[in-house]
């Protein structure tokens, strides 16, 4: 199915490709130091990762020339996670190299897939926020805006998951083992981070307070550059990556006291601040080291944002107009405070123009609503850390509170609740206030979320500002994941629709609406998708030796593992449906094969629960022989961004079935849409703009809506009724919380199944278990009928033109940025 991707025929003719495997070698020699005649992929991989980088680099500096004579408005997305994956087959793809690229190698006795499997991944984020960080990246280089990344080059990325008994085991990901071919070190470009110290407050000569900020124990940030090729004629912008290095200064104290030793250890412990990305997604950590993250990458990306405005030689009062940043999350919000320290202490703004000015350049994107999400830190730390920003918080909060005070006198309870300070029980610092006094655009990512937001955890702020709030529904390149993911069903796309525009304009979808009634199309598509399954089982046959029938349903949950997310519901229908095939064994039962993936912070014990029991399930169920053919339980270890682009392109059906009024938004909903599968789900996140934009009837919606929950919990929601009153579902919990299936530890899952029915059942599964079983019933009926599936497949991919992250791009670009694409 290769052949279906836009070769360019110029560079796929003999000559081209004779000259390309002059380069691999030619590389492999000279940047490898590898014999041709004892070499190892890998080092074929690096060869031919760096001719690959050869051609993105000169597009890549005519684009930072043009940025910098354009002098064109830039945006800096701040953010401590871009969940990047594999680079080499993207490169390839965007810059059109992909068909010569294998021609040559195939020349040489090598096969391009097998090449490229050698890659790390670059998994230096958690989840949802990280990867929709790397889908804008590529959607900025593809509309050609100039977008700059700034984040951590972290020397340990997301920790790679191992099953063993079916528990997770976390592994270290130690992903620069053999080096990154694509980035360029820049040794030079260093800053000085500063912490802890003590505050000097001095006169100007006009009178005014100054504070120097003295005595602090310093950290250097060195920039690394990772090139970010657009798609086609797309530019290639830039993503700097900080790294920490020792600053010089205990080198020269303790080697001149003559302690050699006490000064490499010094340097070691500075060096550890961009060593591990912290693990933890939706829970926050008051670790000191995070906060030490947080403040080195922010400090180093806006000293080198001022550099490149030129702060020397030019008006301050200009930078709203040249620079935009976001804030991705509150995890960069210290950027505000750190902005305005530098625009007062370092250049003498007056404070009212200094925040003018701070709060024209910031916006902040919230991506979730849980309470235990949202990141505060105790004063006391960040007065130890950060003294001067404490302070400068403490100047924000104070105008701001008289502000308040003013529009609603006598409203304490209110200026309580806005305050930046939360003073209950041991003071902390509430990073999303910052955000959102300090920035003139604050957005959700869906539809449901954005009005939850300003509803619920903003509702105070939304009534001050009512302007600041927006929505900008997320997406996700369609590039990875559909051009590069899924090759065969790309192919037949560009077919139908006379050419590969829809890659970079992906409302062009809406053009196969007729070919859901044509059924030659829909032999094709059905073909495009068993191909792709039949790919998938042929993968974890040979990984874990797993058995899968690709012509079963492949029902597949592929996310963190979170209560919200409710992988029990999921595990509560499975559990059911084995108790049906038990009973009746001989009925006609359409074969499934439910798949779940995704990883467990390591210190939720919870999640990882209900990973043993997906296991243990799975476990019971292989060895019943009523059940072979009929169901299957899988769990893939280690769900990553490249296990991502495997399973999603083979997905028949989405599980999105959240808590409604959980999810923020959802970005696998959006991919698996795209990929020709239903969705069963919740009305939550973009799930309900999923249904809008592919039709209500082409999907499975079920469950209470985040209003009909909300009033439940408001009479008093009792899970046990819903146990006593469901025969079906007492049975699947009796059977978890007796040990039926780990019979040799009974107890095991009780603390599970207590979370629901002694615990008050927080995330309302119970309350959804029947009408999700009505839903998965509603589903076997349209599989039974593969025609009336793969017409409702096909409205899936032909309404997904709007979840495309250029959409999302342009959005903000538009409502937020104000910046523009460039020539
Ligand atoms: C402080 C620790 C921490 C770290 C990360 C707390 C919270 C986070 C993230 C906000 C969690 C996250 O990834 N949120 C997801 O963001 C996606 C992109 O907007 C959404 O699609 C998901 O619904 C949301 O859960």
């Amino acid at each position: 199915m290769k052949e279906f991707h836009d070769a360019d025929a110029a560079s796929t003719n003999p000559k081209n490709i004779g000259e390309l495997k002059t380069a691999l070698v030619n590389r492999l020699i000279y940047s490898i130091g590898k014999d041709p005649i004892d070499t190892h992929e890998r080092d074929w991989f690096f060869a031919l990762a760096h001719v690959v980088r050869d051609q993105i680099t000169l597009r890549w500096m005519e684009s930072m020339r043009q940025y910098y004579l354009s002098d064109a408005k830039r945006v800096y997305y701040l953010s401590m996670e871009f969940l990047i994956g594999r680079t080499l087959d993207n490169a390839l793809l965007n810059t059109g190299g992909y068909e010569a690229f294998r021609l040559a190698l195939e020349d040489m006795g090598m096969n391009l897939d097998e090449i490229g499997g050698e890659e790390e991944e670059a998994a230096l984020g958690n989840g949802g926020l990280g990867r929709l960080a790397a889908c804008f990246l590529d959607s900025l280089a593809s509309l050609r805006m100039p977008g700059f990344g700034y984040g951590i080059r972290y020397d340990y990325g997301i920790f790679s998951q191992r099953i063993e008994d079916g528990w997770q085991v976390e592994h270290p990901d130690n992903w620069l083992r053999y080096g990154n071919p694509w980035e360029f070190a820049r040794p030079e470009v260093l800053y000085r981070v500063q912490f802890y110290g003590r505050l000097v407050e001095t006169q100007d000569t006009d009178g005014q307070r100054r504070y120097q900020w003295l005595d602090t124990q310093d950290v250097m940030a060195m920039a690394y550059d990772l090139p970010i090729p657009g798609y086609g004629e797309g530019t290639v912008n830039n993503l700097r990556l900080w790294a920490a290095k020792a600053t010089r200064d205990f080198e020269l104290r303790y080697f001149n006291e003559g302690n050699y030793i006490k000064a490499v250890e010094q340097k070691t412990s500075s060096e550890n601040l961009s060593k591990v990305l912290y693990p933890d997604d939706t829970t926050q950590m008051g670790r000191e080291l995070r906060l030490k993250q947080e403040y080195f990458f922010v400090s180093a990306s806006l000293q080198d944002i001022l550099v490149h405005f030129g702060t020397e030689h030019r008006d301050l009062a200009e930078l709203p107009d040249e620079v935009a940043i976001q804030l991705n999350d509150t995890h960069p919000a210290i950027a505000i405070a750190e902005l305005m320290r530098i625009l007062l202490d370092q250049h003498g703004l007056a404070w009212d123009q200094a925040f003018g000015i701070t709060v024209r350049i910031f916006a902040y994107t919230n991506h979730t609503l849980l309470p235990e999400a949202l990141e505060t830190w105790p004063v006391r730390l960040f007065e130890r850390l950060l003294p001067r920003h404490l302070q400068i918080i403490y100047d924000i909060n104070q105008k701001f509170l008289d502000e308040v005070g003013r529009r609603f006198p006598g409203d304490g309870d209110l200026i309580r609740r806005v305050s930046l300070i939360d003073e209950d029980g041991g003071k902390r610092v509430r990073m999303s206030h910052l955000a959102i006094v300090g920035s003139h655009k604050v957005n959700g990512v869906a539809k449901l979320h954005s009005e939850l937001m300003q509803s619920t955890i903003f509702r105070d702020f939304a009534r001050l500002f009512p302007d600041r709030f927006i929505n900008i529904t997320n997406g996700v390149t369609p590039r990875r994941w559909l051009h590069q993911a899924n090759p065969g069903l790309a192919g037949l796309i560009t077919e139908a629709l006379g050419d590969s525009a829809w890659v970079s304009d992906l409302e062009r979808l809406r053009g196969l609406v007729p070919l859901a009634g044509d059924a030659e199309f829909r032999s094709r598509f059905r073909t495009a998708k068993f191909d792709n399954k039949a790919r998938l089982a042929g993968l974890l046959k040979q990984r874990l030796g797993l058995a899968l029938d690709p012509a079963s349903l492949f029902d597949v949950q592929i996310k963190r593992i979170h209560e919200y997310k409710r992988q029990l519901l999921n595990l509560l229908h499975v559990v059911t449906r084995y108790n049906r095939i038990k009973d009746q064994p001989t009925a006609a039962w359409i074969p499934r094969t439910v798949i779940l993936g995704g990883k467990a912070a390591p210190g939720y014990r919870m999640a990882k629960l209900v990973i043993k029991l997906a296991n243990d399930i799975a476990r019971v169920m292989d060895r019943d022989p009523a059940l072979q053919g009929r169901l299957k339980l899988v769990f893939v270890p280690d769900y990553n961004v490249s296990r991502a682009m495997e399973l999603i392109p083979a997905v028949d059906l989405s599980e999105q079935i959240s808590t409604a009024g959980t999810e923020a938004s959802g970005t696998s909903n959006m991919k698996m849409t795209m990929n020709g599968a239903l969705t069963i789900g919740t009305l939550d996140g973009a799930n309900i703009e999923i249904a809008e934009q592919v039709g209500r009837d082409n999907l499975f919606i079920f469950g209470l809506t985040a209003g009909e929950l909300a009033e439940l919990r408001r009479r008093g929601y009792q899970p046990w009724d819903y146990y006593h009153a469901n025969s079906e579902l007492r049975r699947a919990l009796d059977m978890i919380a007796s040990g039926y299936f780990s019979p040799e530890e009974p107890d095991r899952f009780k603390p599970l199944v207590d979370s629901l029915l002694m615990g008050g059942d927080q995330w309302a599964v119970l309350a959804d278990y029947a009408d999700y079983v009505a839903a998965q019933e509603a589903v076997d009926r349209l599989y039974g009928d593969g025609e009336a599936w793969a017409r409702q497949a096909v409205l899936n991919v032909a309404g997904s033109g709007w979840f495309s992250s250029d959409r999302s791009i342009r959005e903000y670009a538009g409502s937020i940025w104000n910046i523009q694409p460039q020539a």
